[in-house]
């Protein structure tokens, strides 16, 4: 029998359990037995869609928007994530009782998946409105709980504040799909966003997938604008440190010991190419264009990063992409190997999934390998301390410069930088 029909067929049988248990942990919780079978329902028939969809995808938004609910009641997050375990529990109980063998280890598997993408975009969502809540408020105010309205400052219940969780993490098969979701900002990279992207692997490498897909949300056409400019400091301080939340990301994707393919429809900026050839594979549609737009900024780019361009690109491609700024559209990024796969924009999804299946069916203790030496080999050129402490001094030069002030103000301000050369 089907996993699907398997579930379907003992609804009312998981729900009944699902409320017993929640009732027994929650008696001072905030919903009565009706409201909870209803939330048990609802959430019980988004696991079955996810089932008969083949991935978890139509769990995610539901869960997002069940966090935010939530949070502006004033329900702590320990109850809410209580009623997608006890669900669970009912779920692998009802598998164990009625499949058997392989069919019974794939079923639980689904529920796991499925289950644990909700928990993870519910968490996610719920944490970031309480950190963002905390940074607006300020001490003064109560945090949610009670009637939980003076915590949401009347703001939060909108789909706006959604945006709040940037990055959102899903899984097909033993794939894992992380999608950048910050519109409003197109998806330029700041410490939120970054930290999201390196939270997003650790739980993926959690539910054990083999290879990760790194997208941005559907229907956005920017892929990622870069570098939050925002957030770059105003000279006096290597605006690419160490320490920047987008190197760390970087830093995490490249150690990261499975396959990480970028999968790009859209356009590329600035520090978002480093995050595309940071990725082990790149798959594009038509749509994509990359630029690394430095120069329009004035900023020197990292010792670390151009040993990311080198590792990829012929030299003089990359000294013309940082001379003039200037996009390199798909087909040109593909007769470059930037892109491994240059796909329909209908594609690109279905193939990206299935070459990253391919690549999840072989030994992952080989790829991780195999990764592993491909970056040492790649990522560290030996140099000897006195020329790296020489470009570090050029490069202090040019982030003191009035011309990098030039192009942070010159972006803020929506207008074209007027570089001196001092
Ligand atoms: N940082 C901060 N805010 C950004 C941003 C960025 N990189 N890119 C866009 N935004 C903001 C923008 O200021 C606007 O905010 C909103 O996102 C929508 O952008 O609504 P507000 O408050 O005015 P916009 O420009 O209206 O959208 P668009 O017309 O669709 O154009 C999209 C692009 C991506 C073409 C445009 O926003 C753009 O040119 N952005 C900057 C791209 C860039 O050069 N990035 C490189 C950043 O530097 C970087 O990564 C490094 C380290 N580097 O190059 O060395």
């Amino acid at each position: 029998m089907e996993t699907s029909a398997v579930l379907a067929s003992a609804e009312d049988r998981v729900v009944d359990e699902a409320v017993a248990a929640l009732e027994r942990r929650y008696q001072a919780g905030h919903h009565g037995p009706e409201q909870r079978r209803r939330d048990l329902r609802h959430l019980f028939g988004l696991v079955l869609r996810c089932v008969d969809e083949g991935h978890t995808e139509s769990i995610i938004t539901p869960s997002e928007q069940i966090a935010a609910d939530r949070f502006v009641a004033g329900v702590d997050i320990a109850e809410v994530l209580g009623a997608f375990n006890v669900l669970q529990e009912a779920l692998w109980r009802q598998v164990a009782g009625t499949l058997a063998g392989q069919q019974q280890i794939e079923a639980l598997g689904f529920v796991n998946a499925i289950v644990g993408a909700g928990k993870d975009a519910l968490a996610r969502t719920y944490v970031a409105l309480v950190s963002r809540e905390g940074n607006r408020l300020g001490a003064q105010h109560a945090p949610p709980g009670g009637d939980g309205k003076a915590a949401s400052g009347g703001a939060l219940a909108g789909t706006d504040d959604l945006a709040a969780a940037p990055v959102r993490t899903g899984v097909h098969g033993q794939v894992g799909v992380i999608t950048l979701d910050d519109r409003r900002h197109r998806n330029a990279i700041g410490p939120q966003l970054a930290d999201g992207v390196v939270a997003a692997l650790e739980s993926l490498r959690a539910w054990q997938v083999r290879v990760v897909v790194l997208r941005a949300a559907a229907g956005m056409d920017v892929w990622s604008a870069g570098h939050d400019i925002s957030e770059l400091p105003r000279g006096r301080r290597d605006p690419l440190g160490y320490n920047d939340s987008l190197e760390g990301m970087l830093r995490a994707i490249r150690i990261f010991p499975m396959p990480v393919v970028a999968m790009v429809h859209g356009t590329v900026w600035g520090g978002a190419l480093d995050l595309v050839l940071s990725c082990d594979l790149v798959t594009a549609d038509e749509t994509a264009s990359f630029a690394i737009t430095a120069a329009n900024l004035g900023l020197p780019y990292n010792t670390t990063g151009l040993l990311h361009f080198l590792g990829r690109l012929p030299v003089n491609l990359i000294k013309e992409m940082f001379f003039t700024a200037a996009p390199l559209d798909a087909k040109k990024a593909r007769e470059c190997l930037l892109v491994n796969h240059l796909v329909g924009a209908a594609e690109l999804e279905p193939f990206t999934l299935e070459l990253a299946a391919t690549m999840a069916a072989k030994s992952p203790m080989a790829i991780a390998v195999i990764k592993e030496q491909l970056r040492v080999l790649t990522d560290y050129q030996p140099i000897a301390a006195q020329v790296y402490e020489r470009i570090q001094g050029l490069r202090r030069e040019a982030y003191d410069s009035s011309d990098y002030l030039e192009g942070l103000n010159a972006f803020a301000e929506k207008r074209p930088p007027v570089f001196r050369g001092t």
